[in-house]
């Protein structure tokens, strides 16, 4: 039995009959941490619900088993269409991860959150400069209706609701240094949009989340998003620049920035020692269409540790689709989502970026090499049997204690060495 609290217009599935949050469950050694852009999004407002109603959908079976061989904690599914009661989300989790696929063991879930998405929301304005409004590229967030490609956390660990802080609603127009797309004939610079239009348009194209999951005694700041697509625009590259501010966002909010009102009205700097910021941001550091320097930025933010790259070697065997690929500067290991070569090639786009006071106990991207066993579930024909992106995950401990014997040795032999330098420099 579940019940669904709504709080200030989002809402919390919990459990029924909860135990109190330090007793449900006890904090593990090293927290399995999931990011998953899953593609379970469908062309028409009702077709997901309908879909995940049985469990007979084999895109969704496809994406469940990935969930289960990797048995992550904690999970940001993204691209998953948002419904207010929460019924897509119950229903696959019921129906497709309580069930075991091709034998593996089934998963639950206890917590989730979720919220509304800008995606699909008519801004009332032709902001794609068509000529008329109507279509996805006019929404708030690019969709064909409200909350289609939303996102969803599901936690073995209970959520602190009353911490939450969601950006939806933050107006582009309202960031700092924001780099609004121009109109090269007109003469004022940073005109695409008018004034009425950046009245409405908020910087999010989906939402910005901070979601505190209390691990035992410790709180982890999950920080979601997922930026748009730096494409499907014209010149004055309207998604490229919001792709880049949307990134950005992030590595103000790390230090320390203030100026973005939360929709509950609240500006405060963020006080979390323990994060991770995660999700498709839309932007790999070295290939694919983006504006390189927001990534770039956030993965060489101080207070981030980004060393540790989750790989995999099916990301390697796909580099020899040719096309954009051949040209790339990116090590094909890191790549986490499987995209046209004849546009971008695969690219790494897909983040798991945990805080320097946490450590890294090793991590992976779901993407088996083609003569594995695992291999149907992401290898095929377009559309791909799950989703055109990989699931990654990173192992974390979250106290910043000695990861466990067993853990990823190269991730462990990457991480004692800085651990002792910084130790020898504390005590000098
Ligand atoms: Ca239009
Ligand atoms: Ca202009
Ligand atoms: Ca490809
Ligand atoms: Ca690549």
């Amino acid at each position: 039995m579940r019940a669904a609290i709504r709080i200030a217009g989002w809402s919390i599935v919990a459990a029924a009959g909860m135990l109190p949050a330090a007793a449900a469950v006890s904090a593990p050694a090293v927290v399995r941490i999931a990011a998953f852009n899953c593609s379970l999004n469908r062309a028409t407002e009702g077709a997901l619900r309908r879909d995940l109603s049985t469990p007979d959908d084999p895109q969704a079976r496809a994406v469940a088993e990935i969930i289960q061989r990797v048995r992550p904690d904690i999970l940001l599914l993204q691209e998953f269409d948002y419904d207010a009661a929460g019924v897509a989300l119950r229903d696959f989790q019921a129906n497709y991860l309580a069930r075991a696929q091709a034998g593996a063991a089934p998963i639950a879930f206890a917590h989730s959150f979720f919220a509304e998405s800008n995606t699909g929301i008519s801004s009332g304005f032709d902001l794609d400069d068509d000529g008329r409004v109507a279509g996805g590229a006019d929404a708030l967030g690019f969709g064909e209706f409200p909350g289609q490609y939303a996102m969803a956390l599901l936690t073995r660990f209970p959520v602190d609701a009353r911490g939450v802080r969601t950006f939806r609603k933050f107006l582009w127009r309202d960031m700092p240094r924001r780099l609004l797309p121009d109109r090269r004939e007109t003469p004022p610079a940073e005109d695409w949009y008018s004034a009425e239009e950046l009245a409405v348009l908020p910087l999010s194209s989906k939402s910005h989340w901070d979601v505190p999951v209390r691990i035992g005694s410790v709180t982890l700041h999950v920080l979601a998003s997922h930026p748009t697509p730096p494409a499907f625009d014209g010149e004055e590259d309207r998604n490229g620049l919001r792709n880049h501010d949307e990134i950005r966002f992030w590595s103000d909010y790390l230090d320390g920035a203030r100026y973005a009102r939360d929709d509950a009205g609240a500006r405060r700097a963020f006080g979390g020692r323990r994060f991770i910021v995660m999700g498709d941001q839309n932007s790999d550091p070295e290939d694919g269409g983006s504006r390189h320097d927001a990534i770039r930025a956030l993965l060489a933010n101080p207070r981030i540790d980004a060393r540790f790259v989750p790989a995999s070697d099916g990301g390697s065997e796909a580099a020899a689709q040719g096309g954009a690929n051949a040209t790339q500067r990116g090590d094909p290991r890191f790549d986490t989502a499987d995209f046209n070569d004849r546009i971008a090639g695969n690219l790494r786009v897909d983040y798991l970026l945990p805080s320097k006071t946490m450590r890294v106990c090793g991590g992976g991207v779901f993407w088996p090499a083609r003569s594995a066993p695992e291999a149907h579930l992401v290898w095929g024909d377009r559309p791909a049997p799950s989703s055109d992106h990989r699931l990654v995950w990173l192992d974390v401990s979250v106290s910043g204690a000695k990861c466990p014997p067993g853990s990823d040795p190269k991730a462990s032999a990457r991480q004692h060495p800085h651990r002792r330098r910084r130790r020898a420099r504390s005590s000098s």
